[in-house]
């Protein structure tokens, strides 16, 4: 990594895998000018998501989050560039994608489908601390 880039862990969820949104996603990206330095399809195994989704371990929705993650393959890409931590969080806009800003992945490409969890395409690391702890686990 050169002097001062900055890494992002982003996810394409199993909802954005099934639903052929890979490229839409990978293309968003890179159209900003973010640089993908990492990429693989995998079926995530409780024990890496437990890792991945600490901070939200004990609350209602921890299971049912587990489950939708394992509901499929997921893609998982380090994606680099000046300020991409805060710059995929844009790109992919606000949690619910009923209310996500259009012009946002999730704004634009999610809806609520009535889910037990909210289902929202794409994961994107909320600060340098965890895309570094989130990297580690996703890329070893
Ligand atoms: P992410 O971590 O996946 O990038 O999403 P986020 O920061 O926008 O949201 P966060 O609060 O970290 O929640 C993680 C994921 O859990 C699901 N969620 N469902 N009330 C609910 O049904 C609920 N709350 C959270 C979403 O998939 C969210 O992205
Ligand atoms: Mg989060």
């Amino acid at each position: 990594m050169s002097s001062q880039q900055e890494q992002t862990l982003v996810l394409v969820k199993p909802d954005g895998v099934r639903r052929n949104l890979i490229g839409e996603v990978l293309a968003r990206i890179e159209r900003k000018g973010y640089v993908v330095t990492g990429l693989k399809l995998v079926e995530a195994e409780r024990e890496l998501l437990e890792k991945h989704y600490e901070e939200h371990v004990g609350k209602p929705f921890f299971e049912p989050l587990l489950e939708f993650m394992m509901s499929g393959p997921i893609v998982a890409a380090r994606v680099e560039g000046h300020g991409v931590v805060e710059g995929f969080r844009s790109l992919a806009g606000a949690t619910n994608p009923t209310t996500a800003a259009p012009g946002t992945i999730r704004g634009d490409l999610g809806r609520d489908w009535g889910a037990k969890v909210i289902e929202n395409i794409v994961h994107g690391s909320d600060s340098v601390d965890s895309a570094e702890r989130e990297l580690a686990i996703w890329f070893g």
